[in-house]
């Protein structure tokens, strides 16, 4: 693409034009996301001077210990989207209960849901880490917002988009008509696009996980990882490349720009736990965006946008990417069930 400077206004502005039924309060609602981003993205560059790295010695409520940088990457993304007038409430990994926008300011349609700081282990050691956000509408005729209204499948959402935190600061976005990848312009402040209509290449020789859970996972899971590690001489007939950074953004970002698969799945370490990533904030933005780009996105068998929500921080398992290798791991799961 020639090196015009298209900022991510301007964007949302032709977006709107092209598909008309993207509201004006959403582009304001993307646009305030975007300016906590990135003030997040400057705390965290500053981090290792200000004195913000480092645990709180507190924990959230799935009993995980709070950075720092999470409770700050939280009251940010609070602070920026409670007056705009265009949500009616939020919901994050660190808090326990939806955050309802307070009677001073006027309330809007839609709902807004974060991971403020994912990959959090990642702080530290200054590897990449990022938000990730997903926006719901709030149903019709509703007067007072509760958890349940957040409690919409993935394929309701109206955006999601994540912002990874690295050798750049890039938000990557879709409003339901494919997806852009926008980076930070140091010199304007300004977030300008970079990418458009991404495209997850069907095919794919990568693939993400923990291995070192490997003898906690389901047959299906241990069975493509077996084939793709007997490489050239096992039954998939070629080798294979892997990759962990243990930031889901990270991890997926890399799925997006050159296709791979990315997985989190069940594992037998907490059998109950559908698995570790928590579907509102985690799998189903991701899940949108994978799809609009092309991919697939499941959890087992199940496509991930179609679960039924059940509680604000459900977990869920998360296989996504490139569709050949997703259809593929959707088939061994779907064998190991007997359902074809
Ligand atoms: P977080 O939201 O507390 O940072 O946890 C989610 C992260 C993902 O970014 C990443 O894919 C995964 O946890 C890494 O898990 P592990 O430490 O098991 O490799
Ligand atoms: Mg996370």
């Amino acid at each position: 693409m020639a090196h015009e400077h298209i900022t991510l206004s301007r964007w949302l502005i032709e977006q709107e034009r092209s598909h008309g039924h993207i509201p004006g309060s959403l582009r304001l609602l993307i646009e305030q996301v975007a300016r906590a981003c990135k003030r997040i993205s400057r705390t965290v560059s500053r981090a290792a001077s200000s004195g913000a790295l480092g645990s709180l010695g507190s924990e959230n409520v799935q009993g995980e210990v709070q950075k720092q940088l999470d409770v700050i990457a939280n009251d940010v993304l609070l602070e920026a989207n409670e007056w705009g007038g265009h949500l009616a409430a939020m919901a994050s990994e660190e808090l326990e209960t939806i955050h309802a926008i307070p009677h001073r300011f006027p309330r809007g349609e839609y709902l807004l849901m974060f991971d403020p700081l994912d990959g959090s282990s990642n702080i530290e050691v200054n590897i990449t880490i990022g938000t990730i956000f997903s926006v719901l509408r709030l149903p019709d005729g509703v007067a007072t917002v509760r958890a349940e209204h957040f409690l919409q499948p993935g394929r309701q959402q109206v955006a999601a988009g994540y912002c990874t935190y690295g050798p750049q600061t890039t938000l990557v976005l879709t409003l339901g008509h494919g997806v852009a990848v926008f980076t930070l312009d140091l010199d304007d402040s300004g977030f300008v696009l970079v990418k458009e209509h991404l495209a997850i290449p069907r095919a794919s020789r990568e693939f993400a996980i923990n291995m070192s859970n490997m003898r906690h996972w389901a047959p299906p899971v241990r069975r493509y990882i077996d084939e793709c590690l007997a490489g050239r001489d096992g039954p998939r007939g070629v080798d294979f490349n892997m990759r962990w950074v243990a930031s889901m953004v990270a991890d997926v970002h890399r799925v997006l720009e050159r296709g791979g698969v990315f997985m989190y799945p069940w594992d037998a370490r907490e059998p109950d736990r559908a698995g570790k990533l928590r579907l509102l904030y985690e799998a189903n933005p991701m899940a949108f965006l994978v799809e609009q780009a092309g991919g697939m996105a499941l959890a087992g068998h199940q496509r991930i946008l179609d679960i039924e929500p059940t509680g604000l921080h459900q977990r869920a398992a998360v296989m996504l990417g490139s569709s050949d290798e997703i259809e593929r791991l959707g088939r061994y799961h779907r064998e190991a069930l007997g359902i074809e």
